[in-house]
């Protein structure tokens, strides 16, 4: 096991009023927060963020809904962190969250099986496009070649 790097949203369904309560459980998992943001998708930058799924029946409602209201963005890191933080977020569907156990995010906070409280990477490939996409490449889990050179001069 690895320590990763790996994106956490907090949606609008969630943000801003239970940002504080999310926060104290990503610390009470141990994660540490590396970067964090009040941000606001444009269409486009939502659409670029759920390009994989571009192609279902949800993604005009999804990236409307991400790009509608400001979101919480978070580079969370901790061993193993991709798949602690998405275990710690629970289902993709709010309400099969909700029967699987009480105390996942979704679980806590999420509405439904659309509005679901949180995004979190999938993999750790994901998590170095998502977090360039959101943090502008300031904060990645290796620095910029420019950065490097710059370093070792
Ligand atoms: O990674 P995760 O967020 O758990 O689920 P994805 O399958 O990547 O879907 C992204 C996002 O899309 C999900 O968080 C809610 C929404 N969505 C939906 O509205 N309806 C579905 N049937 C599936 C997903
Ligand atoms: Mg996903």
């Amino acid at each position: 096991p690895f320590v990763e790097r790996t994106l956490a949203l907090i949606k609008p369904d969630a943000y801003p009023d239970k940002k504080q309560a999310i926060v104290d459980r990503i610390f009470e998992d141990g994660f540490s927060i590396i970067e964090q943001r009040e941000i606001q998708f444009s269409l486009e930058t939502a659409q670029e963020f759920y390009k994989e799924h571009a192609e279902k029946e949800f993604y005009g409602q999804l990236t409307g809904w991400m790009s509608s209201a400001p979101i919480y963005a978070l580079v969370l890191e901790k061993t193993g962190g991709v798949q602690a933080w998405r275990n710690l977020a629970g289902p993709t569907n709010s309400e099969k969250a909700r029967e699987e156990s009480s105390t996942s995010i979704r679980a806590l906070f999420g509405t439904d099986g659309s509005l679901n409280a949180v995004h979190g990477s999938d993999s750790t490939t994901s998590a170095d496009r998502e977090i360039n996409l959101v943090f502008g490449g300031e904060v990645s889990s290796m620095p910029p070649l420019q950065t490097t050179l710059a370093l070792i001069k």
